[in-house]
C-alpha cells in the first residue's frame, strides 16, 4: 500500500461519549487515518487498522432503518431478488438491525450480525440472526444446518472486515454451485469525484472499485455477471457475482461500461490518488473558511445527521463546537451523546431545533432529498444548509 492521503489524528467513528466520559479518566481513543492504493490489486484502504471487537461492540449505535431512503431501496431490492433469483435460502452478511431482512419471508432468510443490539432487534422480529464475526466456523455451521445457500447479499459491511479472504473463502463454502453472491458497497469512482473524503474512517477499511472488487475474487473463481449504480450512501455499486463455472449466465454490457469509467478516470495510476488528495486538502481550506466567515457575522450552526463521515469532516477540519452549536439525529442511541473527538453535543431530532440555527451542516450529505424535503419549512424561511461535497458551499 502506498499512502496517498493524510486525515490526521481521527477518534472511532462511531464511539459516541457520555457526560461521564466526558468527565471520567479514560481516554477517548485516536489513530492515524492514513489513506493507501496498492498498485497491483488496485485496493484502495485505510493503512491503520483498528481491531474489529473495539469498533463493533454489543452497543454499536448505528441502525439502517433509521432513513426512508434506506428501507425503499432495501424494499425494491428484496422484490428484486425474489422475482428474479427465486432464492430457497438467502443469507444476508451484516444484517444491522434487519432493514432488509424483514422483506422476506421469516423461513426463507438468516442473518450475520456480530453486534448484538441489533442482532437481537432482528431476532425479536423472527429471523434466524447469528451474532457472530462471519468466518469459516461460522459458514460450516450455517451448512451443517442449512446444506447450501443460493444468495448471500452484504450491504456496506464487506469494506468493514480486513481479512477478506476469509470472507471470500467462508461465502464459497456456503453458496451452491448456481448461488449468487450480491455486495453492494460506496462506489470509489465517486467518492474520486466528489471529493467525499470522509468515506474514510476507522469502519471503512475499503472503498471499493470494480478493478479492486475483480482482483480480489478471482482467486475464489468468482466473477461480476452485473453492475448497478446507487444513489445510496453518496453513490454506490451492487455488484452481482457468480462462479466462474456457472456458465448460464451471461457477462451484462454493464460490468465492461463501469470498467471503462474506472479505467478512463485512471483510477489504476497512483497519480490520480494524489489528485485526489491535493482536492481534499483544497475541500477542507474551503470549508473552514466557510465557517470562519458564517461565524465572523455571529449566525448560529448547527450540525444535521451525526454520521461516522462528519467525524473525520469535523477532525479532519478541526471544527469545534464553538463553530458548530450542537447536532441533531434520529437514532436514540446517538442521541444525549457527544461526537467523538469534538465532543460537539447531540440532540434528539425535532423539527423545531432547526430554527434556532442559521446554517446547517449536512453530516447526512448522502440523504440530501430526503432531509430537504423533511426541511422544506426551515429552507422556506430562510435557513439553509452547509455541505462539504463535492466543494464546500452554502444550499
Ligand atoms: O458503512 C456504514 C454506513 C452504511 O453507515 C457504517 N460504517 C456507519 C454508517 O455510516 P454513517 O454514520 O456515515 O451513515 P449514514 O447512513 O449516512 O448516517 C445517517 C445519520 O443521519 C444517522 O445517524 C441517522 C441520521 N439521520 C437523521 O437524523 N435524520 C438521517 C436522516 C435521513 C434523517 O432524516
Amino acid at each position: 500500500m502506498k499512502k496517498f492521503l493524510d486525515l490526521g489524528m481521527q477518534p472511532l467513528a462511531n464511539k459516541y461519549l457520555t457526560k461521564r466520559d466526558l468527565l471520567g479518566k479514560k481516554k477517548e481513543q485516536f489513530y492515524h487515518l492514513e489513506v493507501g492504493f496498492d498498485k497491483k490489486t488496485k485496493l484502495v484502504s485505510i493503512l491503520n487498522r483498528v481491531s474489529s471487537k473495539k469498533m463493533f461492540d454489543n452497543n454499536y449505535p448505528y441502525k439502517s432503518s433509521m432513513s426512508k431512503t434506506m428501507n425503499s431501496s432495501f424494499k425494491k431490492l428484496s422484490e428484486k431478488i425474489i422475482k428474479i433469483f427465486k432464492p430457497r435460502l438467502f443469507l444476508e452478511i451484516g444484517s444491522n438491525d434487519g432493514s432488509l431482512l424483514r422483506n422476506f419471508n421469516k423461513k426463507r432468510a438468516i442473518g450475520v450480525e456480530p453486534c448484538k443490539n441489533l442482532a437481537i432487534i432482528t431476532s425479536k422480529k423472527g429471523y434466524k440472526t447469528y451474532s457472530e464475526y462471519w468466518d469459516l466456523k461460522l459458514a460450516k455451521k450455517i451448512k451443517s444446518k442449512y446444506k447450501k445457500v443460493d444468495l448471500i447479499y452484504s450491504a456496506n459491511t464487506l469494506s468493514h472486515i480486513y481479512n477478506l479472504d476469509k470472507v471470500f473463502r467462508s461465502i464459497t463454502h456456503v453458496l451452491s454451485d448456481e448461488g449468487i453472491l450480491i455486495i453492494e458497497e460506496p462506489s470509489l469512482l465517486e467518492c474520486l469525484k466528489s471529493i467525499a473524503y470522509d468515506q474514510f474512517y476507522n469502519e471503512h477499511i475499503y472503498v471499493f472499485s470494480l478493478l479492486a472488487i475483480k482482483n480480489l475474487i478471482k482467486k475464489y473463481n468468482l466473477k461480476v455477471f452485473n453492475i448497478e449504480q446507487l444513489s445510496t450512501h453518496g453513490g454506490s455499486i451492487r455488484y452481482f457475482i457468480k462462479r466462474i463455472s456457472n456458465t448460464k449466465i451471461k457477462i451484462n454490457n454493464s460490468v465492461k461500461r463501469q470498467l471503462n469509467k474506472e479505467l478512463t478516470f485512471k483510477m489504476d495510476k497512483f497519480n490520480t490518488y494524489i489528485n485526489f488528495k491535493k482536492k481534499v486538502e483544497l475541500s477542507k481550506k474551503k470549508l473552514v473558511n466557510l465557517f470562519n466567515e458564517i461565524k465572523k457575522n455571529n449566525k448560529k450552526i448547527i450540525g444535521y445527521g451525526s454520521t461516522a463521515k462528519s467525524v473525520t469532516v469535523l477532525n479532519y477540519c478541526k471544527i469545534t463546537r464553538e463553530i458548530v452549536d450542537f447536532f441533531v439525529d434520529t437514532t436514540p442511541d446517538k442521541t444525549k451523546k457527544y461526537m467523538p473527538g469534538t465532543h460537539i453535543f447531540i440532540d434528539k431530532y425535532n423539527k423545531n431545533l432547526l430554527h434556532k440555527a442559521d446554517y446547517v451542516f449536512l453530516g447526512a450529505w448522502n440523504f440530501k432529498e430526503e432531509i430537504f424535503k423533511k426541511e422544506k419549512n426551515f429552507i422556506k424561511k430562510g435557513g439553509r444548509f452547509i455541505t462539504h461535497v463535492p466543494v464546500p458551499r452554502i444550499i
